[in-house]
C-alpha cells in the first residue's frame, strides 16, 4: 500500500488521563528517551485530533481478561473516534496468540493506515510483523512487548517497565517486613500472569531476583492464573490445599488474580491482610484498578503497584507525530505509582532510585478515571 505523503493537520485537545511519559533510569532502558526527534514529549491525556482524511486504524486487541484490559480498551475506543478523525477496527483475540497473528494479516489485507499492536506473548511475531513492514504499514506496539528478534518490526513502542514494577513490589515487601521487625522466614506463593507475556516475564523476574537475595523467603508454589479472577482463585484454592498455614504471602501478578486469591483465602477460613505474625495472608498486587484499590484501602491487598492502562490519547499522539514525519524513539515508558493504605514504608528503593508509596485514600480512588 502506498503511504499517504500529505501531512495531515493535527490538533491537540485535552481529556483527563493519569499517565505520564518518563525516562527510565536503568541502563537496560537507556534507549527509551520519551522524546521524539524534535525533542517534544508526549503529553499525558491529550488526544491528537486528526483533521485531515479519516485514518483507518486496526487494533490487535488481547481480550477482556482483566479490569486493566477493560480500562485500556475503553481508553482506545474513546480516543479513536470518527469525530477525532479515526476509523477504528478492533480484532479481539480472546487471549489467543494465533488469533492475533490472523488479525495482523487481516489488517494488512484491509490496507489500514496503522496497526495498534498489543501482543499477548512476546515470541512468534517475526513473520507477520515483517509482512506489515513490507506492506508499508506502521505497527505501533504498546503495553506488552515482543522479543528481540521481532523488535525492529514495530515502528515504535510505548508501555510499562514490568521489571521495575516487580522490583518496586518486592522492595515494598522487604521494607514492610523490616518496618514491622519481622525476621522469621516467609512462606510465599506466586500467581503468575499469562505465561510468556511481558507483564508476566518482568514481574516474575523481579520476584526471582528478590528470592535470590532473600534466602529466608521460601517460594512454596508458583502457578499461572492467566491474569483472570477465576483462574487466580482456582490456583489459590489449590495452593491453600497444598500448603495451608505455611502460606504467609501471595504475590499476584495482577488485580484480578488478587480478587480470586482473596476469595479463596476467605473460603479457606484465613484472612487476607498484612498482619502475617497473626496468621493473615499478605497480598501483593499489580495494576491499581478501581476494585484493586478498594481492596488496598482495606488492607486486603497490602500493596498495589500501578500499571497505567490509558493508552488511547498517547497512541493518537504517536500517530500524529508519525503523520508529521517525526521519527519516534524505539521504546518509551509510562510513569507509574505504588499505593498502600499502610503507614510504612512511605518510600521504597528500586533500581537504585527512591519511589514514594502513595498513602491511599477514598478521595484518591474517586479522583481516578478507572
Ligand atoms: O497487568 C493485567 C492484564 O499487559 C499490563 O495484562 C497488562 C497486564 C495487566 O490483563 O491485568
Amino acid at each position: 500500500m502506498k503511504r499517504c505523503a500529505v501531512m495531515n493537520l493535527l490538533k491537540l485537545c485535552t481529556i483527563a488521563a493519569a499517565v505520564e511519559i518518563c525516562c527510565s533510569g536503568s541502563a537496560a532502558m537507556a534507549e527509551a528517551t520519551g522524546q521524539t526527534q524534535t525533542g517534544e514529549s508526549l503529553i499525558p491525556g491529550e488526544v491528537a485530533v486528526n483533521e485531515g482524511k479519516i485514518l483507518t486504524v486496526g487494533y490487535v486487541m488481547i481480550g477482556a481478561e482483566s479490569d486493566w484490559r477493560l480500562a485500556c480498551n475503553k481508553s482506545i475506543r474513546e480516543a479513536f473516534t470518527r469525530e477525532n478523525g479515526y476509523s477504528l477496527l478492533i480484532s479481539d483475540a480472546q487471549q489467543k496468540h494465533e488469533k492475533q497473528i490472523k488479525a495482523v494479516r487481516e489488517f494488512i489485507n484491509q490496507e489500514v493506515d496503522y496497526i495498534l499492536f498489543n501482543p499477548i506473548v512476546e515470541s512468534g511475531w517475526e513473520a507477520s510483523l515483517e509482512e506489515a513492514a513490507e506492506a508499508g504499514i506502521p505497527v505501533i506496539g504498546f503495553d506488552r512487548e515482543v522479543d528481540v528478534k521481532a523488535k525492529d518490526a514495530c515502528t515504535t513502542w510505548i508501555g510499562s517497565d514490568f521489571l521495575l514494577e516487580g522490583r518496586k513490589a518486592c522492595a515494598w515487601l522487604e521494607a514492610y517486613l523490616e518496618s514491622t521487625g519481622y525476621e522469621d522466614s516467609l512462606g510465599l506463593v506466586h500467581i503468575q500472569g499469562t505465561m510468556g507475556s511481558s507483564a508476566q516475564i518482568g514481574r516474575t523476574r523481579a520476584l526471582d531476583e528478590a528470592l535470590a537475595g532473600h534466602p529466608e523467603w521460601k517460594l512454596l508454589d508458583r502457578q499461572s492464573g492467566d491474569f483472570t479472577t477465576a483462574k487466580g482463585k482456582e490456583v489459590m484454592v489449590d495452593m491453600l490445599a497444598g500448603y495451608g498455614d505455611e502460606i504467609q504471602a501471595v504475590y499476584c501478578e495482577n488485580d484480578n488474580e488478587a480478587y480470586g486469591a482473596i476469595e479463596a483465602i476467605r473460603e479457606a477460613g484465613r484472612i487476607p491482610g498484612p498482619d502475617i505474625a497473626s496468621g493473615e495472608i499478605l497480598v501483593l498486587s499489580f495494576d491499581a484498578a478501581r476494585n484493586g484499590l478498594l481492596l488496598t484501602l482495606t488492607g486486603q491487598i497490602a500493596v498495589n503497584t500501578e500499571c497505567a492502562p490509558e493508552y488511547g490519547p498517547l497512541l493518537t499522539q504517536i500517530i500524529s507525530r508519525l503523520e508529521g514525519g517525526d521519527k519516534l524513539p524505539a521504546r518509551q515508558y509510562v510513569q507509574e505509582a505504588q499505593f498502600s493504605a499502610l503507614e510504612h514504608p512511605a518510600e521504597i528503593y528500586a533500581d537504585g532510585q527512591s519511589y514514594p508509596v502513595i498513602k491511599l485514600t477514598e478521595d484518591l480512588i474517586e479522583s481516578r478515571s478507572y
